[in-house]
């Protein structure tokens, strides 16, 4: 058992847990990173602060019709309107500004700084909001590998985890059917008539993050936010029993907010038909389905139409500035599926995005790839010549080996453990950020491996686990002193440094109702900024691992969209052509159950602006960015039998597969197997 802070030690990086491991005749790989052998010799930082020229705006006095508004150039100062417009409110104002809401509430806007925000009804797509004067404004470009990315996930809004907001589990956790995962919330949910039944999903999606909290997040001087949305944003099918389509709507709104306040978006497909990891947060807690077992491929071609939706709906001209990456599957298991078979999935979902978008600079989203937790070398030179690809590894420390040694030993782990390997990935893969990670020693913390799966860390967790002692020491915040406080601000600070570029995982822990406070605090960003343990400025994370050869920028031309080219060769198209010839648990693919693209596509809507002065119309998109991408959707062959997407990698294929007959427009959904208990 290792220990995080003893040099030399390895280090297991992703979220595992027991209960979930995939009924697969491959054993799950405890993918460990490699040994940081030796000492790493980090010295004194180069911390090279990019001043970006801020370009100074003058007032928007250009536009008459236009709320005249404040100087972003002297943003202290709260404009007032000078336009025609009806409500007659400022449309842009930095610190201390008073903002008004969607919802006509109104807040003082604090950011020291020199971010502003914009918004004016009457242009409701302008991109001149600037999160801070360092980061560029939306209208600007993001240079990327030049501009850090600083950014915090909103985990557990739009896609629900227990640990997060472990109140709506709290009330459905003693059930006959506990609620451990969104598939069975929501089952219970449902049930739960008199409570408000699924709906109550979005009572959630309203009060959990709201605009004041993109304001909070720019002034706190983080200019990302990667946001997780599950597949049910677009639609549900069979017996799914997720809120369909609901959460998109708020993803518009997190669209509109970030646009505001000039936050950029990583939008990250989390939970993926069949789920593609079997854990909680991936809609069901289970068995992975995609690009594993009888559904293996099916639920593939499903989640690729999804990608593609969503890559439509992000590469339109009003939303590419604001979303500008794309993840396009959250943790997908490599250890299950195979590192050749990610690979083809991964090219064929490039193709897909890149189609939407066209490449080149400033054409649509940079897709991020999550390493699958293969280790990150492995994936250098990965798709030679793709057009703005970055590779998303999430370095945790926390879920394998516990100890009780105190926080401060772990100042400079993740200097020791990341620095380098992030540094190097740079060079060898292209743009590399760490799109989760937190300030988690231990897996303290109610739920944070699942609805009621105890600790490793004292001894109440599945396993053999010698206990380290109470987790009160680690998870009891209200009592921690300031010796603790600045030791977690310094892993804070050293991960920050070490991963250059990053997304905290999360920005907010919910109360227990149990409790009433947080219950896992090392997962707060917004705690730690609230209570002193996260820098009030990031950037002085500068040098703390004390790199002296960090990575020297720029990313090759192809890595920025520079190039404009953005082919893969066609050795590597041909060596990973989709489909893969086999899927793992199941065998050829040609005798697995697949779709046929006959379907009606199910475009994505966009949010209705009203244009006050009555006389503009705004333009929001029709939701698909390349008309000439017209394919149509993989749905069931009528003729053909399919087992439940859901049914795990051990159900044999249907039998009779099918007849090869294509499904006809209009012929009704045929029956699925049920799944076998
Ligand atoms: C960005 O938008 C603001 C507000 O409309 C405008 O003043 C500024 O000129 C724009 N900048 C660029 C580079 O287009
Ligand atoms: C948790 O409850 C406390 C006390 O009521 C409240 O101040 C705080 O805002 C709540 N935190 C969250 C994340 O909702
Ligand atoms: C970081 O990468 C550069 C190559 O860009 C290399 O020269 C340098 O030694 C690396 N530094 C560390 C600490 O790994
Ligand atoms: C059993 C299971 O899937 N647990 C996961 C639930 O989500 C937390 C937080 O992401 C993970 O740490 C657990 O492994």
């Amino acid at each position: 058992m290792s220990q995080a802070g003893t040099p030399g030690a390895k280090y297991l990086e992703e979220k595992h847990a027991l209960y979930n491991a995939p009924r697969s005749s491959k054993r799950r790989r405890w993918i460990i990173l490699g040994s940081i052998a030796g000492l790493i010799i980090v010295i004194i930082a180069v911390a090279v602060p990019v001043a970006l020229t801020a370009n100074k705006k003058s007032s928007n006095s250009d536009s008459a019709t236009r709320g005249g508004g404040n100087d972003p150039a002297n943003p202290s100062s709260t404009g007032s309107s000078g336009g025609s417009g009806s409500k007659n409110l400022a449309v842009t104002g930095g610190d201390g500004s008073k903002v008004t809401t969607d919802d006509g509430s109104t807040f003082t806007y604090s950011n020291s700084f020199g971010g502003y925000w914009y918004w004016d009804e009457n242009d409701p797509f302008n991109n001149g909001a600037r999160p801070q004067s360092w980061s560029p404004a939306l209208n600007e470009t993001f240079n990327w590998g030049i501009d850090k990315i600083r950014g915090v996930n909103l985990g557990g809004w739009l896609n629900t985890e227990p640990f997060i907001v472990p109140a709506l589990y709290e009330k459905y956790v003693n059930a006959r059917t506990p609620a451990v995962d969104e598939w069975t919330l929501s089952t219970n949910m449902a049930a739960d008539t008199s409570s408000g039944g699924l709906q109550q999903l979005e009572d959630h999606y309203k009060t959990f993050i709201t605009e004041e909290d993109f304001a909070e997040i720019a002034g706190a001087g983080l200019n990302f936010v990667r946001i997780p949305l599950p597949y049910w944003a677009i639609e549900t099918r069979h017996n799914e029993p997720f809120l369909a389509k609901t959460c998109w709507t708020y993803f518009l709104k997190a669209i509109k907010w970030a646009r505001k306040y000039g936050i950029r978006i990583n939008l990250d497909l989390h939970a993926l038909p069949g789920s593609q990891n079997g854990w909680n947060h991936s809609g069901k807690l289970g068995d992975i389905n995609v690009l594993n077992g009888p559904m293996g491929y099916a639920n593939a071609q499903r989640s690729l139409d999804y990608i593609r939706i969503l890559a439509e709906f992000i590469s339109q001209d009003q939303y590419k500035d604001v979303v500008v990456m794309f993840g396009i599957t959250n943790e997908p298991q490599e250890s299950v599926m195979g590192m050749e078979v990610l690979s083809r999935y991964y090219l064929q979902a490039y193709n897909i995005v890149r189609e939407a978008s066209g490449v080149g600079e400033g054409k649509g989203p940079m897709i991020s790839y999550h390493d699958g937790f293969v280790d990150r070398a492995q994936w250098a030179g990965f798709l030679p010549g793709a057009d703005r690809i970055t590779l998303d590894s999430h370095p945790y420390i926390c879920f394998n080996g516990q100890s009780n040694a105190a926080m401060s030993t772990y100042a400079k782990s993740p200097c020791t453990n990341w620095a380098n390997s992030f540094n190097e990935s740079m060079s060898a893969f292209g743009l590399t950020a760490a799109g989760e990670f937190s300030n988690a020693v231990t897996d303290c913390g109610k739920w944070v491996n699942g609805v009621n799966l105890g600790a490793r860390y004292d001894g109440t967790f599945a396993g053999n686990w010698p206990s380290q002692g109470s987790c009160d020491p680690w998870t009891d915040w209200p009592a921690w002193d300031d010796t603790m406080k600045q030791a977690i601000m310094q892993f804070a600070l050293a991960s920050m440094d070490a991963l250059q570029n990053w997304f905290f995982w999360t920005w907010k822990i919910g109360n227990s109702t149990v409790s009433g406070k947080v219950e896992s605090p090392a997962w707060s960003y917004q705690l730690g900024l609230q209570n002193g343990w996260m820098p009030k400025d990031p950037r002085s994370a500068a040098g703390v691992c004390g790199n002296t050869s960090p990575w020297q920028p720029p990313l090759a031309p192809s890595q920025t969209g520079g190039s404009g080219a953005g082919s893969v060769p066609a050795s590597v198209s041909s060596s990973l052509a989709w489909p893969p010839p086999t899927i793992s648990n199941a065998g050829a693919v040609t005798l697995l159950p697949s779709y046929t693209q006959t379907g009606s596509v199910p475009t994505l809507t966009a949010a209705t602006f009203s244009v006050a002065s009555g006389t503009a119309t705004v333009d929001a998109g029709n939701g698909w960015a390349n008309s000439g991408d017209s394919a149509s959707m993989y749905v069931a062959i009528a003729t053909c039998s399919y087992l439940d997407p859901w049914v795990g990698p051990n159900a044999a294929p249907p039998s009779p597969l099918c007849s090869g007959a294509a499904r006809r427009a209009g012929v009704p959904e045929p029956l699925i197997t049920a799944v076998p208990s």
